[in-house]
């Protein structure tokens, strides 16, 4: 199983690479990877085991943040209904969005950024997703609220982009016109 001392940091190169597809069908490697970030994350969000191994908790996870430079991520969050996003899929991609942004009050964190980095991250207010499951079937996923927060971010991470790349860095909190202001 994943733990911390599997994901590097800020300032590792991975990071700020862009991701290679995955061939589909997938390899029984690329299945075992992807099992284990979507593993990690299910893991962390239970206290007992996040506490016996030390993992920092977690609602998304990316490959290259375990120094894999390839298209897969994990998400499993809930929205503000209490409705689980648990998913792990290779090459997701946005494939429509809205013009109407949304951004966390909280700002964003990161397994790769051992600091909090205070500012807003505007993102699409909605997403649509396609991907590949484990199995290599197609999934679509139309997400509104924290679950398209966090598939951008995953995204983002496929693609080398951080999330304190977003903020705007003379204010940090500079408002978001018309922006969906997300409290969680
Ligand atoms: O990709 C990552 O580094 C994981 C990151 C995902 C994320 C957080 C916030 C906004 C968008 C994406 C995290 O999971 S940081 C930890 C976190 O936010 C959290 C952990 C447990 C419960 C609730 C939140
Ligand atoms: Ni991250």
């Amino acid at each position: 199983m994943l733990t911390m001392e599997d994901i590097i940091r800020d300032g590792h190169p991975t990071l700020r690479q862009v991701a290679a597809e995955v061939p589909m069908p997938p390899s029984d490697e690329d299945k075992r990877v992807l099992n284990e970030l979507l593993e990690y994350v299910i893991n962390s969000q239970i206290e007992e085991i996040a506490a016996q191994y030390g993992l920092r908790g977690g609602i998304g996870l990316a490959a290259p943040q375990i120094n894999v430079s390839k298209r897969m991520i994990a998400v499993h969050v809930h929205d503000d209904k209490g409705k689980l996003y648990s998913y792990g899929l290779f090459n997701p991609k946005i494939i429509s969005h809205s013009v109407e942004k949304s951004y966390l009050l909280s700002g964003e964190g990161c397994l790769s950024v051992d600091e909090s980095i205070p500012g807003y991250v505007p993102r699409h207010a909605r997403v649509t997703v396609k991907g590949y499951d484990v199995d290599g079937n197609e999934v679509k996923l139309r997400l509104k609220g924290m679950p398209a927060i966090v598939f951008q971010h995953e995204i983002d991470h496929l693609n080398g982009i951080m999330f304190y790349d977003h903020i705007d860095k003379e204010d940090p909190h500079k408002p978001i016109p018309d922006a969906i202001a997300i409290e969680r």
